[in-house]
């Protein structure tokens, strides 16, 4: 199967976040990839990465970052792929600033943002599964059965005490 979802991040940092949606693409069963792509460290490897994206037969591209997080934006802006943001928690201003960064794209590039941290990082690859799944139906019964699946872990056990 090709890779269908790729996963950048701004710096190795990002992973203790951004592997939330790795490892929910993995429970997915959906192809993915992982790589860090830096807007500003590496300017050339993003352009590379966004204008091949289609060539290699990506369908969607989720990005992460944090701080001035211009890599989401800058990724949507040289592909017409979807591209899906995840605000990663930065330490000085708890993920605000990298949400903003990402939310507020002037009209004509959207870029999709998901919540701070680890939330986002999970709903970002839940999305994703939830567009691919208009395409392949065996994608569409993974998401289905993730959520049967979640809905029956609340009901088996309502006692909100800690086991
Ligand atoms: C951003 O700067 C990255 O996405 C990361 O969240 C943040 C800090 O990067 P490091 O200095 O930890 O590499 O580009």
């Amino acid at each position: 199967m090709s890779v269908r979802v790729g996963v950048i991040m701004g710096s190795k940092s990002d992973w203790e976040t951004m592997r939330h949606t790795v490892e929910t693409l993995e429970a997915l069963g959906i192809e993915h990839e992982a790589r860090v792509v830096s807007a500003h460290r590496t300017p050339d490897l993003l352009f590379e990465y966004a204008e091949q994206a289609v060539g290699r037969g990506l369908e969607v591209i989720i990005a992460g970052a944090g701080g001035a997080a211009h890599l989401p934006g800058m990724c949507a802006a040289k592909t017409c792929l979807p591209v899906l943001g995840v605000p990663v928690k930065s330490s000085t201003l708890s993920g605000v600033d990298s949400l903003l960064s990402i939310v507020q794209m002037p009209a004509g590039i959207p870029t999709g943002t998901l919540s701070i941290g680890r939330a986002g990082a999970v709903n970002a690859a839940l999305l994703a599964a939830a567009m691919l799944g208009n395409k392949y139906p065996e994608i569409r019964e993974a998401l289905e059965r993730f959520r049967r699946e979640q809905t029956q872990r609340v009901l088996d056990d309502q006692d909100p005490r800690p086991s």
